[in-house]
């Protein structure tokens, strides 16, 4: 099944957490392949704190939802990552935007991601890895998704960290 994941960090060296992120999801067994969208500088969106990189990430995987997002909380540990305030700072953040034509709704996992129709932040990295794919929901592609939601600070920082 193809997963597509959220990457974010506004806390430490930056650059490095997100280097780390797509190493340990190549590791993750199950995962067969990643493939890392570029990076874009994105200003924050809620409290105010630093600006974020944000990068998305596409998988091939057999893994279930909730064994993928357990996984990906282990990396977000491993980076650090303390649970403050909602929104808040922090070193890195995996989110779990689509699975497949997958949807999930239980009270610890949503999927497609609830917020990825506003936020350019998440859609303007997908939108270099899959363009024409429907939101299951949504019923419009990503591309749609992303003409269509409000204006915000995007730009193209650079290639993803090897
Ligand atoms: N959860 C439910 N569905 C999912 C999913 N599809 N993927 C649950 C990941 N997690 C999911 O998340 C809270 C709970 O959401 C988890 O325990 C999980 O079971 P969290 O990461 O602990 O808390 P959070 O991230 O502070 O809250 P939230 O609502 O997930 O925030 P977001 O949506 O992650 O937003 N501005 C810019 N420019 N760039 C950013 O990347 N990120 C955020 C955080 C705010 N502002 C930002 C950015
Ligand atoms: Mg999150």
């Amino acid at each position: 099944m193809r997963a597509f994941l959220g990457v974010g960090s506004n806390e430490g060296d930056r650059w490095g957490h997100l280097a780390r992120a797509l190493r340990a999801l190549r590791a993750v067994p199950g995962v067969a392949w990643v493939r890392p969208s570029s990076v874009w500088e994105t200003a924050p969106v809620g409290p105010p704190q630093p600006p974020y990189l944000n990068a998305a990430l596409e998988a091939e995987t057999g893994l279930e939802a909730p064994v993928l997002l357990r996984a990906m909380q282990e990396i977000e540990a491993a980076a650090g990552r303390v649970r403050r305030e909602r929104w808040g700072p922090r070193t890195l953040d995996l989110d779990l935007l689509l699975l497949g034509d997958e949807t999930v709704d239980e009270p610890g996992l949503r999927v497609p991601h609830p917020e990825l129709a506003r936020r350019a932040f998440v859609l303007r990295p997908l939108a270099e890895l899959c363009p024409e794919r429907m939101v299951p929901g949504a019923g419009r592609s990503v591309a749609a998704l992303l003409a269509a939601c409000p204006p915000q600070e995007v730009r193209l920082a650079g290639d993803y960290p090897r």
